[in-house]
């Protein structure tokens, strides 16, 4: 049987393409492909990592292509810990989009721990860290910069959700 000290979901929000599948599989299993199917449903990824000791399971709940229809289930959102929510550098659009996913969670879990996060960072961008960094700021989150294909900062992401989430 697995142990862990503490479970969360965790919600991984984001406009469609920007790389929530991808940074989740990089996250749980350390693999990349260029070419993942789009799902219906929600796909499922988890890891069990240490943040103070401690071992903490982080369920990863990922739209798997339902957010391309915007209003994800309740469901979805029912139990949320702690979220991603993600844009691509190479598209300005999907920043400005995450003011809306983030008063999605907000309307549904209130504030739990989240962190933006700017994901592509190995392609040309179109979007400065410190664009991203101050649109985090405004929205009072944590901000951090990934690239699921090199695997840049995806650890840290969620070793940063983890601590987050521990301490509330
Ligand atoms: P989504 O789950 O948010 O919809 P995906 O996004 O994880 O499906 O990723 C969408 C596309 O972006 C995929 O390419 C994927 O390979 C690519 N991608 C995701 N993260 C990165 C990254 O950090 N760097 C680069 N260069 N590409 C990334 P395809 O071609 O399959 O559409
Ligand atoms: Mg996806």
């Amino acid at each position: 049987m697995e142990y862990f000290n503490f479970s969360f979901k965790v919600l991984v929000l984001g406009d469609g393409g920007v790389g929530k599948t991808s940074l989740s599989r990089r996250f749980a299993t350390g693999k990349f492909s260029e070419d993942y199917i789009s799902t219906i449903g929600v796909n499922l990824f988890s890891k069990t990592i240490t943040v103070n000791g401690k071992k903490v399971k982080l369920l990863l709940w990922d739209p798997g292509g339902q957010e391309k229809f915007k209003n994800l289930l309740p469901k979805y959102y029912e139990g949320g810990s702690c979220g991603l929510v993600v844009y691509d550098v190479t598209k300005p659009l999907t920043l400005k989009k995450c003011s809306w996913w983030i008063n999605e969670v907000i309307r549904h879990c209130g504030k739990i721990p989240l962190i933006l996060v700017g994901n592509k960072i190995d392609l040309g961008r179109q979007v400065s860290t410190e664009e991203g960094r101050a649109v985090a700021n405004s929205l009072n989150l944590h901000f951090i910069e990934t690239s699921a294909k090199n695997q840049t900062n995806v650890e840290k992401a969620f070793s940063l959700l983890g601590e987050m989430v521990l301490k509330t």
